[in-house]
């Protein structure tokens, strides 16, 4: 990572838990092409040397989504190869090869919401929102969120959202679907950080296995996804690690499942 990458993004290992923050407060952690590689480089370097990593936001926002400025002064086609890269890059966290999670607080917008969407689990503390102005804007989601936030959510509420510009509170999207813990004011970070380990503790293989199978059995007919479940799951069952996680179990080594403390 150069320097200047290294401002727009900060990048931390603890143990092996990668901390990946948008570090560009004072534009509200808008994503510019500079943030936009920066967090590629950041992504890559977590995939190689942690198992499982956090995405969150420094100050007040998580993230503003498209840095309009930028936007504004670019031509057509480098628009267009601007949302494919973005497509690339957030295809990487959502098929790669460790879980991610997201935390967030304040804005969560445009294409910040379709960062998020791309992430495994989504953490979101009381002072979250979520909103898709691109239809004020006069332009449109290109960040993936036309699959992956409708397929969240339902293309309805999404439809409505973007129709509308109003935005939504982290209870309604925690019903909608479109995160799954919401959590009191400045507890995000912490929070995500604890479900990122408990993720980073399963078996490489079964993570990569959630993370690569399950999108794609979504996107397949029932009796094509039927098949790779069984293909997936009989690959996963003969690994070395299974068996040694299996006995463990069986030998009464492992802690049992415990009814949640509500
Ligand atoms: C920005 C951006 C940005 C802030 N691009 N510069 N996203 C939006 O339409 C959301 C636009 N942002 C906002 O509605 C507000 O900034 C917030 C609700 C997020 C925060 O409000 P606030 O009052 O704390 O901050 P601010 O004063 O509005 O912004 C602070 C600075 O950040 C200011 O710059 P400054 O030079 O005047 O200090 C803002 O211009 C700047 N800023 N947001 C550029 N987004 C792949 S397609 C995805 C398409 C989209 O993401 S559309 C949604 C775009």
């Amino acid at each position: 990572m150069d320097g200047s990458s290294e401002a727009l993004i900060t990048y931390r290992l603890d143990g092996d838990i990668a901390l990946i923050a948008l570090n560009r407060p004072e534009k509200r952690n808008a994503i510019s092409d500079r943030v936009v590689e920066a967090l590629h480089l950041a992504v890559e370097r977590a995939q190689d040397e942690a198992r499982a990593a956090v995405i969150h936001g420094a100050g007040a926002h998580f993230c503003a989504g498209l840095d309009l400025a930028e936007h504004m002064e670019k031509p057509l086609i480098a628009a267009v190869q601007g949302s494919r890269r973005w497509h690339r890059i957030f295809d990487g966290i959502e098929r790669g090869a460790i879980p991610f999670v997201c935390a967030m607080q304040g804005a969560v917008v445009g294409g910040g919401f379709e960062l998020a969407a791309a992430a495994h689990i989504r953490v979101a503390d009381r002072t979250a929102f979520f909103g898709l102005p691109e239809g004020q804007r006069g332009i449109f989601v290109g960040g993936g969120g036309a699959v992956r936030i409708a397929r969240l959510i339902g293309a309805q509420r999404m439809g409505d959202m973007m129709l509308t510009g109003r935005t939504v509170s982290p209870d309604q999207m925690e019903q909608w679907g479109g995160i799954s813990y919401v959590v009191p004011e400045g507890q995000a970070l912490t929070r995500a950080i604890d479900l990122a380990r408990s993720a980073a503790s399963n078996a490489p293989m079964s993570n990569y296995a959630i993370l690569n199978a399950l999108p794609r059995i979504r996107d397949m007919s029932s009796e094509d996804g039927l098949f790779v479940e069984s293909l997936m799951s009989s690959l996963t069952s003969v690994t070395p690690e299974a068996k040694e996680r299996l006995r463990d179990f069986l030998e009464k080594r492992t802690a049992r499942l415990q009814a949640p403390k509500e």
